[in-house]
C-alpha cells in the first residue's frame, strides 16, 4: 500500500466526517480535492515532501501539507482523528450504502438520532422515517434495497484494497533471513472480485516466528495482532483488513498453497479424487499411507491424482476438474464432448497474461470526466507498451460527468486526430462511450456515430431497471451495428450497487449474433463484465475486451483485475479482442462497420 493511497484515503474519509458535521462546504470541497490530487500523483508523497515540493503543489495549501507531513511524522493526523471522536462509527457506515450520501447520514443521526445500522434498520421497518423532511416512500424503500445488499457483503473487501496489502506483506516478510519464499494463496490467489481476509504462506525450515513477530508488530499498517503462534499469525489492518500468515516447510510447500488457495469446493473435489486412489490429501501432502508421494510442488499434488496443474482463478469448481483430468490424459474427445467451446482440445491451458493486452480501449481526458490530456494518455499508453488506445468520453446525457454535446463531440474528434497525426508507433482511435439510454437507444445520432472509430455503448443511468426492460435495453444496444463494444453492461458496482440484472444469455447471443464484442471493465470497482458472465460469452464466442476505462495515466495499472476476470471465465488470450495486434483489431473493426454499411 502505497503512502499516498493511505493519505488519500485518509483525506476522504475526514471530508465525509466534516461534511457530516455541517463544516462550512468550501473545506470539505478543498479536503477531497487534496484526497484526489494524492491518489492520482504519480509521484511518491514522501518524496514530495522531502524535497520542498509539496507546498509549492497547485491544490494543497500550506495547511494541507503541513497534515500530510504530521502523517509522514506520525502516521495519523490529530485533526482528522479528533473528528473521527465526533461521528459515531455507525454514521461514517452508512455513507457506503448506495443512495444514503453525507447529507441523508447527516439527516438520520441529526433529526433522527440514528447511530448505528441495526437502529437503521429498524426505522426503515417502523416507517418513522417517513416524517423527515425529503424522505418518500420510494427514497425510503432504494435505501433499504441497498443496505440490504451492502449487508450481504460486510466484511468483504474490493480486490483491488486488498492486493496491494498482501503484496506489502509478503515483500516484508521476504526479507526476513530463514524465508525462502512467500505467496499469498485464498481468494486472493484466486483473484476474487471481494476477498475476506488475506492468506500468506512463508516457506522455512528454520523458526522464523519471532522474527515475523517482531517485523509484523512495528508495520505501521498493523492494527492489532490477534494470534502470534509457531507456525500462524494472524492481525488485523488499519483498514480493518484480517492477515493470516502461516510458516510451512519446504516439503509441504505445494500441497500448503493448494490447500490454502481452495476453494473449498474445488479442495473437496480433489479429496475425493484422493480418496479413489486410496490416497489421503491435506494440508502437508498427499499420503500414502504415511509416505508422502506429493507435497513440495503444486503441480506435483495435481499430477500424482491424475491431473494437469490448473490455473488458481479456475479453481472453482465448475468443470475445471474434468478439464484438468482430460488435459493430462491427453483425450481430446471428452474434452470437446465436455466443453465444446474449447475446440482446440488444449493439453495444457495457456492463462491469459497481463503481458498479452496490446492497448486499451475505453479511456478518459479532461474532456468529460478525466484528469488527463489526450495527449499525456497517449503518451502513458505507449509507455506501457501498447500498440493502440481508444479515447472514449462520455456522451451529453452524462452531464454530471461532463458529457459531450455533439459539436464538443466533432471538436474532440478533430483533437484526437491531431494528436494521432503527432505520436509514432502508437494506433489512436476517436471514439466515445455513448450512453444507453433507459429504452436501449443511444445518447448520440448515428450520422455522428459513424464519425467515430470506436464506440463503446455504456449504461450509466436507470440501473435498477427490472430484469425485462434492462434486457431488452442492452440487446438493443447490442443490436446496433455502429456499436463496437457493450461497456460495462451491468452498470454494477462491487459491494455497492447492484446494477442491472439482464438475462444475461439474450445478451450475450445479441451480441453475438450482431457481432458485438462486450467488455470486461477492469476497475476493480466494477469488474463488469463478473467472472459468470465472462463464462458465458467465452462458451458462446463472443469476443471480449479487458479495459481499465481509466480516468488518469495511474489507472492503466487496473488491467491487472481485469486479466484475473477474465481467466475466472475461463477466457484465453484468442477470446480478448485487444490481444490483437493494431493490424487485426482494424480488420475487425472494418468487418463491423461493413455490417452498417449493409444494413
Ligand atoms: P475469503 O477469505 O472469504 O475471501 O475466501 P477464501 O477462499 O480465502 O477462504 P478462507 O480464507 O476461509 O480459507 C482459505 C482457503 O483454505 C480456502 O479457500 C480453502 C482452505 N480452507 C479453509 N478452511 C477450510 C475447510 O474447512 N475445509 C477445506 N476443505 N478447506 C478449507
Ligand atoms: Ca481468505
Ligand atoms: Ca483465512
Ligand atoms: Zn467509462
Amino acid at each position: 500500500m502505497s503512502t499516498n493511497t493511505d493519505i488519500s484515503e485518509l483525506f476522504e474519509k475526514s471530508a465525509d466526517l466534516m461534511a457530516v458535521l455541517g463544516v462550512n462546504s468550501f473545506k470539505v470541497l478543498a479536503t477531497r480535492k487534496v484526497a484526489r490530487l494524492l491518489r492520482d500523483c504519480p509521484r511518491n508523497v514522501e518524496e514530495l515532501a522531502s524535497s520542498g515540493e509539496l507546498d509549492n503543489m497547485p491544490g494543497i495549501g500550506q495547511h494541507s501539507a503541513e497534515k500530510i507531513r504530521e502523517y509522514l511524522r506520525t502516521g495519523n493526523i490529530s485533526e482528522f482523528q479528533q473528528l473521527a471522536g465526533e461521528v459515531p462509527p455507525g454514521v461514517l457506515a452508512m455513507m457506503n450504502i448506495s443512495g444514503l450520501g453525507v447529507k441523508t447520514a447527516a439527516l438520520f443521526w441529526r433529526e433522527a438520532g440514528i447511530t448505528t445500522m441495526d437502529e437503521l434498520r429498524r426505522r426503515l421497518d417502523d416507517g418513522s422515517l417517513l416524517n423527515l423532511p425529503g424522505m418518500g416512500a420510494k427514497k425510503l424503500a432504494k435505501i433499504k434495497e441497498n443496505l440490504a445488499y451492502s449487508t450481504g457483503q460486510a466484511n468483504r473487501r474490493r480486490i483491488g484494497e486488498a492486493l496491494p496489502i498482501a503484496r506489502d506483506f509478503c515483500q516484508l516478510l521476504q526479507a526476513i533471513p530463514g524465508i525462502v519464499r512467500t505467496t499469498f494463496c485464498g481468494s486472493l490467489r484466486r483473484g476474487r472480485e471481494t476477498i475476506g481476509d488475506i492468506d500468506i504462506l512463508v516457506c522455512s525450515d528454520a523458526p522464523v516466528h519471532q522474527q515475523i513477530h517482531t517485523a509484523v508488530g512495528r508495520h505501521p499498517q498493523v492494527a492489532q495482532l490477534l494470534a502470534v503462534g509457531e507456525t500462524k499469525i494472524s492481525f488485523r489492518t488499519n483498514l480493518d483488513m484480517q492477515v493470516d500468515i502461516r510458516v510451512v516447510p519446504t516439503p509441504s510447500w505445494g500441497a500448503a498453497m493448494q490447500y490454502f488457495t481452495g476453494s473449498k469446493e474445488h479442495n473437496v473435489r480433489l479429496r475425493e479424487m484422493a480418496t479413489v486412489k486410496a490416497l489421503k490429501l491435506n494440508e502437508w501432502g498427499l499420503f500414502a499411507g504415511d509416505t508422502a508421494i506429493a507435497g513440495e510442488t503444486e503441480e506435483g499434488i495435481y499430477e500424482a491424482l491424475g491431473l494437469a496443474w490448473i490455473p488458481p482463478e479456475m479453481r472453482e469448481d465448475r468443470g475445471e476438474v474434468t478439464l484438468a483430468q482430460n488435459m493430462l490424459s491427453h483425450a481430446p474427445a471428452q474434452l470437446k464432448a465436455a466443453f465444446p467451446f474449447l475446440a482446440d482440445a488444449p493439453s495444457t491451458w495457456q492463462t491469459l497474461q497481463v503481458a498479452d493486452i496490446r492497448g486499451d480501449l475505453h479511456t478518459h481526458t479532461i474532456a468529460s470526466d478525466g484528469t488527463c490530456t489526450i495527449a499525456e494518455m497517449v503518451a502513458a499508453a505507449k509507455h506501457r507498451g501498447y500498440e493502440y488506445i481508444a479515447i472514449t468520453d462520455h456522451s451529453k446525457s452524462q452531464f454530471q460527468a461532463n458529457g459531450l454535446s455533439s459539436q464538443r463531440l466533432l471538436d474532440h474528434i478533430a483533437a484526437i486526430h491531431a494528436v494521432a497525426r503527432e505520436v509514432h508507433g502508437i494506433r489512436v482511435l476517436a471514439g466515445a462511450e455513448v450512453d444507453i439510454l433507459a429504452d436501449g437507444s443511444l445518447d448520440y445520432e448515428d450520422d455522428l456515430l459513424r464519425k467515430l472509430d470506436w464506440v463503446i455503448a455504456s449504461p450509466h443511468a436507470a440501473l435498477s431497471q427490472e430484469t425485462d426492460a434492462a434486457t431488452t435495453r442492452l440487446v438493443r444496444a447490442a443490436s446496433h451495428p455502429l456499436v463496437h463494444v457493450l461497456g460495462h453492461p451491468t452498470g454494477r458496482l462491487v459491494g455497492k450497487r447492484r446494477g442491472l440484472e439482464p438475462d444475461m444469455p439474450r445478451v450475450v447471443m445479441a451480441a453475438l449474433r450482431s457481432g458485438v464484442a462486450l467488455e470486461i471493465n477492469a476497475n476493480d470497482m466494477r469488474l463488469d463484465l463478473r467472472d459468470t458472465h465472462v463464462r458465458l460469452a467465452v462458451e458462446a464466442g463472443v469476443p471480449l475486451c479487458i479495459n481499465t476505462d481509466a480516468h488518469s495515466i495511474e489507472d492503466f495499472s487496473q488491467i491487472d483485475y481485469g486479466v484475473l476476470t477474465a481467466r475466472r471465465g475461463w477466457a484465453r488470450k484468442a477470446n480478448i479482442l485487444n490481444t490483437r495486434s493494431g493490424v487485426q483489431l482494424e480488420q475487425w473493426m472494418q468487418a463491423r462497420r461493413q455490417s452498417d454499411e449493409w444494413r
